[in-house]
């Protein structure tokens, strides 16, 4: 059982598709979100080694700028074939003008250079990595993940980074495919979909009501 979360909560990131999917994920929950955008948070650099670490980082710095509590979100695409890369540097594969179709040209191209052409050798899985942090240093921790299968060429538009190319297991469409509340596979329709909305139902649980 963790804190709880109530009355107004920031929002530190300053990805303006993960914004939309955790204002969505938030919205029943009766708080008051802003966003660290909104408030002219600084972005911290992300030092860490591990998910949880570049979270902690981010919600700690925006907890204590704005003195108010905050969620951050630490994701990444990690391939099998790859050895977990992009991994943390997700964003990073992009480059500094966030350019996605490139980024799933390169992890394709590092795909090709290893044969990996059939679905068994494409595997992968998406990380989120929520933490939760007071302005008197405490936090909270919850990671999700989603398993599935990397497709050439990317398909759809929706959604944001390499949902395109990303095909989570049982399911036809790819994140680039699916509407937010598939992507969120939130009830009544499911128990949660993505790594964010799977993270999201354990920190809902702990620290919302
Ligand atoms: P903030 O740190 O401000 O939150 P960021 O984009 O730098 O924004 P990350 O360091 O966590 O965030 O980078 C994660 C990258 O992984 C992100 O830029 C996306 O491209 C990708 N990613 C994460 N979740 C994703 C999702 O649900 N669908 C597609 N791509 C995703």
């Amino acid at each position: 059982m963790g804190r709880k979360l109530s009355g107004r909560v920031v929002i530190a990131t300053h990805n303006a598709g993960k914004l939309v999917e955790m204002r969505d994920l938030l919205a029943p929950h009766g708080v008051d979100a802003v966003s660290a955008g909104e408030l002219g948070l600084p972005e911290p650099e992300e030092t860490g080694t591990t998910f949880i670490a570049n979270a902690k980082i981010k919600a700690l710095s925006a907890a204590l700028s704005a003195k108010l509590p905050a969620i951050s979100d630490d994701s990444g695409l990690c391939v099998s074939a790859l050895d977990g890369a992009p991994g943390i540097y997700s964003a990073r594969w992009a480059g500094p003008d966030k350019n996605f179709a490139h980024a799933m040209e390169k992890v394709e191209a590092a795909l090709r250079e290893r044969d990996a052409f059939e679905p068994a050798d494409r595997r992968a899985w998406f990380v989120s990595a929520l933490c939760v942090a007071w302005p008197d240093g405490h936090t909270e921790e919850y990671e999700g993940r989603v398993d599935g299968v990397l497709v050439w060429p990317p398909r759809g538009d929706a959604g944001f980074g390499y949902d395109p190319m990303f095909l989570p297991d049982g399911h036809a469409r790819t994140f680039g495919e699916m509407t937010a509340v598939e992507k969120h596979g939130l009830p009544p329709l499911g128990l949660g979909l993505s790594h964010r909305a799977r993270a999201f139902v354990m920190l809902s649980q702990a620290c919302l009501d």
